[in-house]
């Protein structure tokens, strides 16, 4: 079944998502969730990147609080956690996926944003963590995600502030990896996505993968897996492949 929320195309081997509620700033519902979750789980092998991009003003204006109900506190949980699981299918499902930003990345959105790798902003993007003005507090990932990018203190004081960072303080604090000019943020991203695509694919599973665990590993057990994570790489026919490739290369 095609999705109601989302807008599907595809270049060569790059997947491209487009957020598809601009009426709603792209706001979340379960909706757009379990289309997002389709898409990562349906991945196959012709697809080797992903761009997310949000249709209209603003990349996406996190929850949607219009379906916000009275849920008990395991529901609030299980909802928290599937949210989680999507986010999780996106950091981790093995393919980059670089996300174009414009508007509003605020709440949920920053959340969705930070479960990307590579994040191209323009100058009207500003990010956001609403939520204590919402009376509640972030459950897609904002706590591990933006407090691992921006620091736990300074996540906690953006929360308790309201405070919005523009574009260029963003990129400052590593929320995002570029700002281009506005309207130019999903040419960009498409550049850079062609540009990855160029990569060995097991080089980028292990990009995504093994920086962001062992990024959470003591000193010791973080060498080893990196060092496992070469000999995976290292010993692949591609990776032959591509030295002899380069050391055959005629200099011009
Ligand atoms: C929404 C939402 C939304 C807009 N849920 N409907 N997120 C927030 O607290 C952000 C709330 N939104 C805003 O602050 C602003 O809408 C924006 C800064 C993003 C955009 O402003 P603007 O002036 O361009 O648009 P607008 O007039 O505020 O909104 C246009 C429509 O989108 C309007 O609906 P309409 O039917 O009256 O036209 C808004 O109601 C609707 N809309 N944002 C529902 N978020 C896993 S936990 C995550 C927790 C969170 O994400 S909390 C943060 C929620």
């Amino acid at each position: 079944m095609s999705p109601q929320h989302l807008v599907l195309s595809r270049e060569d081997n790059i997947l491209h998502i487009r957020l598809n509620r601009p009426a709603k700033r792209n706001a979340i519902n379960d909706g757009l969730l379990r289309e997002i979750e389709a898409c990562f789980d349906g991945l196959d092998a012709s697809t080797t990147v992903v761009v997310l991009s949000g249709e209209g003003t603003h990349f996406c204006a996190g929850l949607d609080l219009s379906e916000h109900k009275a849920r008990s506190p395991f529901e609030v949980l299980q909802h928290s956690q599937w949210w989680h699981r999507v986010f999780h299918k996106i950091q981790f499902g093995g393919r980059p996926v670089v996300a174009a930003l414009q508007g509003a990345v605020v709440g949920g959105g920053l959340e969705l944003a930070t479960s990307t790798h590579v994040r191209v902003a323009e100058p009207s993007t500003f990010y956001q963590l609403p939520e204590g003005q919402r009376g509640i507090f972030v459950g897609g990932g904002a706590s591990v995600r933006v407090g691992k990018i921006i620091g736990a203190d300074r996540m906690t004081e953006m929360m308790l502030t309201g405070r919005s960072y523009k574009a260029e303080e963003g990129q400052r604090i590593g929320l995002s990896h570029y700002v281009v000019e506005q309207g130019a943020s999903l040419d960009e991203a498409f550049r850079l996505a062609r540009q990855i695509a160029t990569n060995a694919p097991l080089s980028n599973w292990a990009c995504i993968n093994a920086v962001a665990h062992i990024g959470d590993m003591s000193m010791a057990n973080g060498l080893f897996t990196e060092s496992l994570t070469a000999a995976l790489t290292q010993s692949s026919d591609e990776a032959k492949h591509r030295m002899q490739e380069f050391l055959n290369r005629k200099k011009g």
